[in-house]
């Protein structure tokens, strides 16, 4: 099924539940190599989401700033980008430029992130790809500028958002995960991973 919220391209369930657990293997390598941590926001305040990445670039933040950074915070370089989530990217964009970061995110029950555009990337004409595992997540989704009517959707395990055109530059956010939705992660919670091109 897909649906389109304002150029938001969402694939409900893209991946059955298999490709959803290999993809979920392929982060437990990431993360081993890389491990998650929290970064504090520019106000000097821990995020409620913890944070780790493949690719040539992650991100990062603390009181300097957001930013891209070459390296994981204890100094290693990222691991590669799987070559299931690079998959994911050549059925739904192609194969002209591949991303160079995969972000991703862990939210426990009550983490959040709040309304913000994804502004940092050199190339806004590049998508954003984005790949849910585990509990739902309620996505808010606004306008180009702060202000202005939102709209919301639940993303489940094992969707897939492609971020393009003019949703590329959004206002979006998550409000809340709804725990116990999903038995993909043992723990629960929810995973997201966002596939982008940067520089
Ligand atoms: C719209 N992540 O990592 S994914 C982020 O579920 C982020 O973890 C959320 O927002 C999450 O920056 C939302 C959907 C998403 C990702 C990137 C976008 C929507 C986007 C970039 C531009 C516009
Ligand atoms: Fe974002």
């Amino acid at each position: 099924m897909r649906v389109n919220l304002r150029g938001f391209d969402i694939r409900k369930l893209y991946l059955d539940e298999a490709r959803q657990r290999a993809v979920l293997d392929d982060i437990r390598a990431v993360a081993r190599a890389a491990p998650f941590f929290r970064p504090d926001t520019p106000m000097g305040r821990p995020m409620s989401v913890r944070m780790t990445a493949a690719g040539r670039y992650g991100w990062f933040s603390d009181r300097k700033g957001y930013r891209y950074v070459d390296r994981h915070p204890g100094g290693g370089d990222w691991p590669p980008i799987p070559d299931s989530l690079l998959a994911i990217w050549r059925d739904l964009v192609g194969d002209d430029r591949l991303p160079d970061c995969c972000l991703v995110n862990h939210y426990g029950e009550g983490a959040k992130m709040g309304l913000h555009q994804d502004r940092d990337e050199a190339d806004f004409s590049w998508p954003v790809v984005s790949v849910s595992l585990g509990d739902d997540g309620l996505f808010r989704m606004g306008n180009p500028t702060r202000g202005g009517k939102t709209e919301s959707v639940w993303l489940a395990s094992g969707d897939v958002v492609v971020m393009g055109g003019e949703a590329r530059l959004a206002f979006h956010g998550i409000d809340r995960i709804r725990g116990g939705s999903s038995r993909l992660l043992p723990k629960g919670g929810r995973l997201n991973l966002t596939l982008r091109v940067v520089d």
